[in-house]
């Protein structure tokens, strides 16, 4: 199949399942081309069947900010017309499946309608729960939603969300996240913590974008009932908004020396390799990525029991759900884990047999599927 797929090119969940999606169909031979505002943060490498193409608004004076989401149509129903696209996957409604529904109109100017791609979208969360809740981008993504010929969505929590606020027209399949876990595996290699200079103790990580959502400052109140007990260091990767507010807590509770912010990075998987613990406190995830490829690198979690985490995390055995700002529930299964080898070991051991659950072949094939199906109804 010729795949177009619209994403996010900036850190975050949604891109990262587009563009390992992405390389994944191309090695099975599918031709790809991913439309972003810059190259996707997880492409690296180089294939004879991805194509990337950059999407660059045009700066005008009369125009106060640029139209990426045109710009975007423009590009998609170009490339799908020399190209002859069979689908353009949208990942997040807002802007991308709104310039896929643009896209189409604008090539049915070109050619027959019976010429034109079909469009898969899916939902990833917070396009549904904090975009779609906002009264001024509403109608847009109800739109999105409607005009796509398929929707799919990253748990059955979010499937459930989307019913509730926009009752579609169509059905919505619901294709769990994934992980590679030829590449999401525990690395037997020390180093990363020689260079960071951690002498002993475990391990605690968090990794997000550090939004109001993610409740950094929970991390921090857990971590600081952890090292009470337990010799530990915390490592924060990722960035935004929260940081500064969760620096200053560091500072003034005099954890400087215990937690370290290490900023964005791209390569985890060493990083997740040297982890003990995960903890992921958000007030909702509609998946929660992050959590599960700690899993596939043998790292047990401690999340939030609602959203997606229940349909992948299962309550002590591979990690611990509690209510949001639970923080002395979630500290008390952290230090379970924490203080006894055995039980870490068993918990390790079973979170990376649940990763295996969620491997990127299995929900590659549900995606040709999907596509196939939207093809074959046309
Ligand atoms: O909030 C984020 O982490 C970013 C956001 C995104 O769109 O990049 O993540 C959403 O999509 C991810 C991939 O499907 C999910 O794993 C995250 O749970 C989801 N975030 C939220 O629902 C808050």
């Amino acid at each position: 199949m010729k795949i177009g797929i619209s994403c996010h090119h900036t850190y975050g969940g949604s891109g990262a399942v587009a563009t390992e999606l992405g390389k994944a169909l191309a090695t099975k031979g599918h031709t790809v081309h991913f439309f972003s505002q810059a190259a996707p943060f997880r492409l690296g490498l180089y294939s004879k069947n991805i194509f990337c193409h950059e999407v660059e608004a045009m700066h005008y004076p009369l125009f106060e900010s640029p139209f990426y989401s045109l710009a975007l149509a423009s590009k998609i129903a170009e490339v799908a017309y020399y190209e002859e696209l069979d689908v353009v996957h949208a990942h997040y409604a807002i802007p991308h499946a709104i310039s896929a529904v643009l896209a189409r109109q604008m090539l049915e100017e070109r050619c027959p309608e019976s010429q034109c791609f079909r469009i898969a979208t899916t939902l990833h969360g917070t396009d549904i729960t904090i975009v779609g809740a906002d009264k001024s981008m509403k109608d847009a993504v109800r739109l999105a939603i409607n005009k796509s010929d398929g929707i799919s969505a990253v748990s059955g929590y979010l499937r459930d969300e989307t019913i509730k606020m926009f009752d579609p027209r169509k059905p919505i399949e619901v294709i769990h996240n994934f992980v590679d876990t030829a590449l999401f595996k525990r690395l037997d290699d020390n180093r990363p913590k020689q260079m960071l200079g951690l002498d002993g103790g475990k391990v605690v990580i968090h990794i997000s974008n550090f939004r109001p959502v993610k409740r950094i400052m929970d991390v921090l109140a857990v971590f600081e009932r952890i090292q009470r007990d337990v010799e530990a260091t915390l490592l924060l990767v990722g960035d935004g908004p929260d940081r500064s507010e969760a620096e200053t807590w560091v500072r003034r509770n005099g954890l400087g020396s215990k937690v370290r912010f290490l900023g964005k990075l791209d390569d985890i998987v060493p990083l997740l390799s040297i982890a003990d613990l995960m903890l992921m406190p958000s007030n909702v995830e509609s998946f929660g990525l992050a959590a599960l490829e700690a899993m596939a690198c043998g790292v047990p979690v401690v999340v939030t029991d609602a959203g997606g985490f229940p349909e992948f995390v299962r309550q002590g055995i591979d990690g611990y759900l509690h209510d949001h700002g639970d923080i002395e529930g979630m500290s008390r299964s952290a230090i379970s884990i924490l203080k006894d080898d055995a039980v870490w070991q068993r918990f390790s051991d079973a979170a990376v047999n649940q990763a295996g659950r969620f491997e990127t072949a299995l929900k590659v094939q549900e995606y040709e599927a999907f596509y196939r199906r939207l093809i074959d109804e046309a």
